[in-house]
């Protein structure tokens, strides 16, 4: 096992140098048969964890919750989900991930609570409630019938199809719900709100965790620079439009990260992690979160290359445009070199699974999983693994809504089909980007449910989990669990891979990514192949390789420096730059 990231004392970026593994509780491992993960299970498999070399552990939420969004719709902060377990479970747990030299960190979403909240079930009970500004509640729009489509104070669509507003005949108004009905909107604009938060996240802290990803957390200022909220662009002919100008990086969302920095985490000594969910942010508003001098979060995870294969939506899917995906990193690592910090993600609970999605899971679903994570591992940045992505776990390839469980999948088959889309068609865009995909029982082993439940799962289990498993490549070290621990390590051992120095190589060519990392002396060269032919090393942008010593690759067998990359073959080279021969002496 590789030395863990270097957690030094107070003022310390000890996540730098970390590898954060993220758990989707619901799916990980249940421990007491009712067919749903909990923390129990957690606990019993934190080895796997810590045998990877992880250094930090991210838990989606596992807050009571009425799960219309699989617990990303909270009805108590400061308690347990009872189908998870207990605060006790939670104590346990964290002691153990402790123990082992690993931190843990929390997912706060407070953008949005449940509607069976008591907040919020008080401030829809009526208009005079103290807690009736907690969240948006506005009339109908001027002319518009309340409850009757077109009434809607505005015509954002919500994340989950349909509008984003949700009438409420009890007092007549209509709430603001940017993802489903049972996710109302907080108003970050009453202070009461933002303190009852700060509250939440200190009582965490007290408890002893390290940190906080905080769940679309540059939506919470919505812009009201006009007055009153205004209509977004509807395409097409379409009623609803795109609200999203007037919520993300929103006017006042820099003020409000810097208070709950202030109120939050100042007054506390120690160095916490803290990633900021941040759909559609550009570079721009990256660097103001990120940046540590004013100390609002210390990364943020951005969307652009996970939605370059995305059409007018993430459902009409494109096939990969790897200069397109190139671009893409290369801009994030360039804009973050100077000031601020990148995360690195392929995969998260919302994706469909990388070596699906951006590699091959036929014949080279070894290859190409070692590829993706070594491409990625070796930007600057962050590294997250998302669980089974260790495993090369994959795309599960529905043919059915009845297999789909996820809120999103559900909600955009009953539109489209209800406006007169092909449900074949319909399926093809859920196949391919679904998030059940990644929500599917984590694969310990062959037996049946993967060994995720002596019950009866949740969700079904990917077929693939009869040769896709833990069981079957925590002891081989040809295995993709074993890549990423050589990557982690790789990380751990070698300052270059956290502070060197990026620069993308070949940026038009369509199959190979390569780039080089430097720090000081050293320079680490990646060149990697995406696709299933060979690729000669020949382009003019890469240096001469003939004796660059190969670091980390992803095939068993070595060949000579300098040959042809084989199909998905990904290598790591140390890169000797030309040594000035010294003045000759007289
Ligand atoms: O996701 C926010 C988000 O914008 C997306 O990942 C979204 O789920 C997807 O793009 C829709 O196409 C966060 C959580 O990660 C997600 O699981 C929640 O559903 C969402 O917020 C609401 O809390």
């Amino acid at each position: 096992m590789s030395a863990p990231a270097d957690f030094g004392g107070a003022g310390d970026e000890w996540w730098r140098s970390a590898v954060v593994y993220q758990i989707y509780p619901r799916s990980f491992a249940d421990s007491d048969g009712d067919g749903i993960g909990d923390l129990n299970g957690i606990t019993a498999h934190l080895d796997h964890l810590a045998g990877l070399g992880i250094d930090v552990i991210w838990l989606s939420p596992v807050y009571p919750s009425p799960q219309d969004d699989n617990g990303y719709d909270i009805s108590d902060y400061r308690d347990i989900e009872p189908t998870f377990g207990t605060l006790a479970d939670f104590d346990r747990l964290l002691t153990g991930v402790h123990e082992r030299g690993m931190k843990l960190v929390m997912d706060l979403v407070v953008n949005h609570t449940s509607d069976e909240h008591p907040w919020f079930v008080e401030s829809r009970s009526s208009e005079d409630n103290p807690k009736r500004d907690w969240y948006w509640w506005r009339p109908p729009r001027d002319g518009g019938v309340a409850g009757r489509s077109g009434g809607e104070p505005t015509n954002w669509e919500s994340f989950f199809s349909g509008p984003a507003w949700e009438y409420d005949d009890q007092t007549g108004e209509y709430y603001l719900h940017l993802f489903t009905r049972k996710q109302p909107d907080l108003n970050w604009e009453n202070p009461q709100v933002r303190r009852a938060v700060y509250d939440v996240m200190t009582w965490w802290l007290d408890r002893g965790v390290d940190g906080f990803r905080m769940d679309v957390i540059n939506l919470i200022s919505k812009d009201l620079r006009a007055g009153a909220l205004p209509d977004g662009i509807a395409r097409d002919g379409r009623v609803l439009g795109d609200g999203a100008p007037h919520y993300t990086d929103g006017p006042r969302v820099h003020e409000f990260m810097a208070e709950m920095h202030r109120e939050g985490f100042a007054p506390r000594g120690s160095t916490y992690l803290r990633v900021a969910e941040t759909p559609g942010v550009t570079t721009d508003h990256a660097v103001l979160y990120t940046d540590p001098e004013r100390g609002e979060v210390d990364m943020v995870f951005q969307f652009e290359h996970v939605n370059i294969d995305h059409g007018v939506t993430k459902w009409d899917v494109a096939p990969l445009d790897l200069v397109a995906l190139k671009a893409s990193m290369d801009r994030w690592q360039r804009a973050l070199a100077t000031t601020g910090w990148n995360s690195l993600y392929w995969d998260n609970h919302d994706q469909p699974r990388v070596v699906s999605r951006f590699g091959d899971d036929g014949r080279f679903r070894v290859e190409s999983a070692k590829l993706l994570a070594t491409v990625l591992h070796l930007h600057r940045g962050t590294p997250y693994v998302y669980q089974g992505e260790e495993l090369a776990m994959a795309n599960v390839g529905y043919t059915s809504i009845d297999q789909l469980r996820d809120v999103e999948s559900l909600n955009f088959f009953a539109h489209a089909v209800a406006e007169g889309a092909d449900p074949e068609q319909v399926m093809a865009g859920i196949r391919a980007m679904g998030r059940d995909n990644a929500r599917t029982p984590m694969q310990w082993d062959a037996s049946q449910h993967a060994g995720f439940t002596t019950g009866s799962p949740w969700i079904e289990a990917n077929p693939d989990h009869v040769e896709v498993n833990a069981a079957a490549q925590v002891d081989d070290p040809a295995s993709v669990y074993h890549h990423y621990r050589r990557l982690i390590a790789l990380r751990h051992d070698n300052p270059v891979v956290v502070h060197g120095d990026f620069v993308m190589l070949a940026p038009e060519h369509p199959a190979l990514y390569a780039f080089t990392r430097t720090l000081e002396d050293v320079t680490l060269l990646v060149v990697a192949n995406f696709s299933r032919a060979e690729l000669a090393l020949d382009h003019a942008d890469l240096p001469d390789l003939a004796d660059a010593p190969l670091v980390l690759g992803n095939y068993d067998s070595e060949v000579e420096p300098g040959t042809a990359l084989r199909p998905w073959e990904a290598r790591v080279l140390r890169h000797r730059l030309p040594v000035e021969s010294p003045p000759s002496p007289r």
